[in-house]
């Protein structure tokens, strides 16, 4: 029997940003250096086919420090971020830390250590119980910073002093949904501190960019990319709020079910930043093996940013 025509527009940029590479070089190299086991607190980037390769190499995921013995083996701390308390942690135990904190989230870090130096109260729009989120609110004392999530939020929030306000982002947020937070912001403290736009790094930016070039002309939309990981949720909201309301989120090209994509004539694919080219092209493959597919990249800016490893593992 004919195969059923399917053309593939492939967003791009897609996939690995600089941090996620960086990351995961980080262990890489460690384990290069300085032999198994390496530990990592939380998965170094959110994606199960990534946590499984390094840990096939040596590493040892842990939830928290407490779960490490004093063996002097290095501990790697994730792409998200740490609170203080977490180097603290680890120097008070004498143990060798590096951290895979990518340097667009320290640097909100810098900014809300910046903002409360100067006296402010600092807001964060983020996503409760995130990573990055808790790692954020965790440079400055308990209580220091008020998490909001919606426009709305920003209607109940009580403030001490609405002239000495300051506010910072995630950085994997949706840029959308972010500009109507900041806008309220702005509306009802005119006075607030800010970052020009918001803390959104380049790479949730253009991932985003590149979804909505390409929602129109999809009858569905499949974003490669783990259930944890916020980045890669935001490109699937994107999608249905851009024009293809059929759009999913996927680990693996096995949990695809192909009978959804009957009829579906254009499929567009993307991948989020912490989801591995292997992966693309596992789904690629597999659509290859049902339709005769026709595959065309929708590239809306090239990427060049690169990201340095800590010195301790440079060459
Ligand atoms: O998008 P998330 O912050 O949930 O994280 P990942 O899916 O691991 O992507 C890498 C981004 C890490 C920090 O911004
Ligand atoms: Fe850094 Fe952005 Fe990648 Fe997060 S998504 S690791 S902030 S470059």
């Amino acid at each position: 029997m004919e195969k059923q025509g399917l053309t593939i527009l492939l967003a791009a940029p897609r996939g690995f940003c600089a941090g996620v590479d960086r990351a995961i070089q980080i262990v890489e190299l460690a384990l290069a250096k300085y032999g198994a086991p390496v530990y990592v607190r939380h998965e170094i980037v959110h994606n199960r086919y990534v946590v499984e390769g390094l840990r096939a190499k040596g590493a040892v995921f842990v939830d928290e420090l407490d779960e490490i013995p004093d063996d002097g083996c290095p501990v790697i701390f994730s792409a998200h971020g740490v609170p203080k308390t977490v180097p603290e942690a680890a120097r008070e135990r004498a143990m060798f830390f590096i951290d895979a904190t990518c340097p667009l989230v320290s640097k909100v870090h810098r900014e809300a250590e910046r903002h409360f130096k100067n006296g402010r109260q600092l807001v964060l729009i983020g996503h409760k119980g995130h990573p990055e989120v808790v790692g954020t609110m965790g440079q400055l004392p308990p209580g220091a910073v008020i998490l909001i999530e919606t426009a709305a939020d920003v209607q109940a929030l009580e403030v001490a002093d609405a002239d000495n306000l300051a506010y910072c982002t995630q950085t994997t947020l949706s840029v959308d949904d972010t500009a109507s937070v900041v806008e309220a912001l702005k509306r009802r403290f005119p006075a607030i501190e800010g970052p020009h736009k918001e803390d959104i790094c380049y790479a949730t930016t253009n991932r985003q960019a590149a979804v909505k070039a390409i929602a129109q002309k999809c009858e569905a939309l499949i974003v490669i990319g783990a259930p944890n990981s916020s980045n890669s949720n935001r490109l699937v909201e994107v999608a249905r709020n851009h024009g293809c309301g059929k759009a999913m989120l996927v680990q693996r090209a096995a949990e695809i079910d192909w009978t959804w994509f009957e009829g579906v004539r254009t499929l567009g694919l993307t991948a989020g930043a912490s989801a591995p080219d292997a992966l693309i092209d596992e789904v690629i493959e597999a659509a290859r093996e049902r339709f005769a597919l026709v595959l065309k990249e929708v590239r809306i800016i090239d990427e060049n940013v690169t990201f340095k490893v800590p010195g301790v593992l440079a060459a």
